[in-house]
């Protein structure tokens, strides 16, 4: 095979074992890679385990774009069983980890067991090693990078936890390079639980490449595509902070736990707050329109900014200070904790102290950055009673003391970045997103509206009003083709693609020329449905069969009251009217009424695998 290595390095941590495992050429040509090879392995091994025990397995996924010069391709897919949802969890992120894995020999790496005291894996080549992680226990995810490189060098990729992978925090996330970080559903918790503190990676291999001159000549044209692009300098100046101010003259911005969606202070939190502070610049491997904003916070201290951090740290708990919301969050990467769940669920807290249903002292009011700063770090290190009940999310703590009302979630996952009450689209695609709440595979809501936070001019002309058009949930399932399918399986980041306007065309025929297989759309889209139905069957199984539409519902709180300003102020989403496009949604993926994909579906798709297991938890339609 070229552009594949067919090899997955797996680690045992309870044995101490160490086995380089060929894998069948039909699951590369069917799952490509990335999240599409996590699923597979998840749904083939985990089952019915406990998230947080030894049988949950960790796995770093790469595609075939990585390692290789390919537009935006040094991502890598995180993934294992969510201890948050307890269903399928992944998470991506830009790392020399995925550049250095691939160059080492391998597609994947799956870590499995449990080790006995703090490890991390060294991986050179082919050798790897289990070494002890005694002096690195307890430091942040920023100092372990650090001394790790200290005593490996500099050309190597480090992926590490912080004390909140260490201390299971529910969301914890894994960290690399000071400032990317993926794993939402706490797979830097599963990563905490298998006392595995870092890994380290350092590849020199030739990676086969099937036409390496096409590979070179598509590349620098899609990289010269994207600088000779007329959104390129905006992009380059704000990156996804311009989202901050769309959102806000859309009603669209979190703010308050979500009660409204205009924050009077958006000004001072925004794209050109944070211009004004800015001092530098980071990104991933291979980018060329890096966008990692680099500002110093209020502890003079470097915080690297995106929106969703800054609305769910700033606006959704009624923060208006650039400075210090950027404390937030350079602690949330310091720490390892998922800056999207922790501005829920401390905007949750927030909410309920206010509403008399939490009544800690310790517990921050809505604009209380003191409180809102201790309140992380007892988070992280689950130290205070309060601490260690916001350290379970927003879902198991709304069943603790209320509120379920007001809790922001879906299937456990905390909403990130996009208010919902005049949006059903987006609605939809938070509903249906294969993780949780999360906007990464169907950001339909730029579509919905009719223009994007990098269309700085048309912003203002375009008049949105709510409707609930069919057409919507087919434009969620396109997206999800694209953004959770395709860009998830290469693995390859979608910001050229969605923010600079790169042609999507080049995606195929890049993979041709590392791959030599020709893929149409139709082949894409078949391999992004595959995954979608295997991973939904995973839910399905790992809850027992205990199964619903419910369970593609969003929060409860968009289809009550509506926000308390802005254009759409009092408007909310129509159940019965959501209804109908979650049905439609169903239809279009081949999946019944409950939302569980056919039988002839899963036959379609050459998953007739799972159909023995699933029908031991339910009936097939
Ligand atoms: C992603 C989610 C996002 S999506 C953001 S900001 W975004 C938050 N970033 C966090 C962070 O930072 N630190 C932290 N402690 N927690 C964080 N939680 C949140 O995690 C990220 C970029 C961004 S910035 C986006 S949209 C795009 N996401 C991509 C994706 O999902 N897939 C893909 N193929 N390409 C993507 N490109 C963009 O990558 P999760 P990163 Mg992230 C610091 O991880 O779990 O997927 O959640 O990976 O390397 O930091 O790049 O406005
Ligand atoms: Fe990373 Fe941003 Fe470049 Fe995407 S555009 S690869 S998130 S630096």
């Amino acid at each position: 095979m070229k552009g594949w290595w067919g090899k997955i390095l797996r680690i045992n941590l309870s044995e101490g074992r160490v086995k380089a495992q060929d894998y069948p050429p039909e699951a590369a040509l069917s799952f490509i890679g990335g999240r599409g090879l996590a699923a597979k392995i998840l749904w083939d091994e985990v089952k019915g385990v406990d998230p947080l025990g030894p049988n949950n397995k960790l796995v770093f996924a790469c595609g075939p774009f990585n390692g290789l010069p390919t537009p935006s391709g040094g991502k890598m897919v995180v993934a294992a069983k969510s201890p948050l949802t307890g269903g399928y969890g992944d998470g991506n992120l830009g790392t020399m980890a995925s550049v250095h894995l691939r160059k080492a020999g391998y597609d994947a790496l799956v870590v499995e067991g449990v080790a006995r005291r703090p490890v991390y894996i060294y991986v050179e080549d082919g050798n790897v090693n289990i070494l002890s992680a005694d002096g690195l226990w307890g430091k942040t995810a920023f100092e372990a990078e650090k001394s790790l490189k200290e005593v490996h060098g500099r050309n190597v990729g480090v992926l590490s936890i912080g004390p909140g992978g260490e201390n299971l925090v529910k969301y914890a996330v894994i960290v690399s390079q000071e400032g990317r970080s993926g794993g939402r559903p706490g797979i830097g918790a599963v990563m905490g639980s298998k006392k595995l503190k870092a890994v380290v990676i350092r590849g020199s291999k030739e990676i086969p490449v099937a036409d390496k001159e096409s590979l070179t000549r598509l590349n620098q044209e899609a990289y010269n595509a994207v600088l000779n692009s007329p959104s390129y300098s905006f992009w380059r100046r704000q990156g996804t902070m311009a989202a901050l101010e769309w959102c806000n003259e859309n009603s669209a911005l979190p703010v308050r736990n979500f009660s409204d969606g205009v924050f009077e202070f958006a000004r001072s939190i925004d794209g050109y707050a944070m211009e004004g502070m800015k001092i530098s610049q980071r990104g991933c491997p291979y980018c060329n329109m890096t966008c990692g904003n680099v500002v110093l916070d209020a502890e003079a201290r470097e915080s690297e900014l995106d929106y969703e951090n800054v609305s769910l740290l700033g606006s959704n708990l009624g923060l208006g200070k650039l400075n210090e919301v950027s404390v937030l969050n350079r602690l949330a990467d310091e720490l390892g904790l998922d800056s999207i769940s922790l501005g829920g669920v401390i905007g949750f807290v927030m909410e309920a102290k206010e509403r008399g249903l939490i009544k800690d002292p310790e517990a921050p009011e809505f604009g209380d950055f003191k409180k809102a700063r201790e309140l992380v770090l007892n988070i992280a290190y689950r130290r205070t009673d309060l601490g260690r009940q916001a350290a379970e999310g927003v879902k198991r703590l709304s069943e603790r003391v209320g509120g379920k009302e007001f809790a922001m979630h879906v299937k456990g996952l905390e909403v990130s970045g996009y208010n919902c009450f005049a949006y059903p689209a987006m609605a939809l695609a938070y509903g249906t997103s294969s993780i949780g709440a999360h906007h990464k595979e169907a950001w339909v809501i730029a579509w919905e509206i009719g223009t994007a936070p990098m269309e700085v001019e048309r912003r203002q002309a375009v008049r949105y009003s709510v409707s609930y058009n069919p057409e919507k949930a087919a434009k969620v399932v396109e997206l999800q083709r694209l953004r959770g399918g395709m860009y998830e399986m290469l693995t390859a980041c979608r910001l050229p693609w969605v923010e600079v306007g790169l042609s999507i065309e080049y995606y195929p025929r890049l993979l041709e020329a590392i791959t030599g297989v020709k893929y149409s759309w139709d082949d894409i889209y078949r391999a992004a449905d595959r995954v979608y139905a295997l991973i939904r069957a995973y839910w399905v199984r790992e809850f027992n069969g205990r199964w619903g539409r419910e369970m593609d519902y969003p929060p409860e709180r968009w289809f009550t009251g509506g926000p308390k300003s802005g254009p759409f102020k009092g408007q909310h989403l129509d159940r019965s009217e959501y209804d109908k496009l979650l049905s439609e949604y169903y239809r279009l993926r081949g999946w019944d009424e409950r939302g569980i994909p056919r039988r002839e579906t899963l036959e379609n798709l050459n998953l007739g695998f799972v159909i023995p297991d699933l029908e031991k938890y339910v009936e097939l339609n």
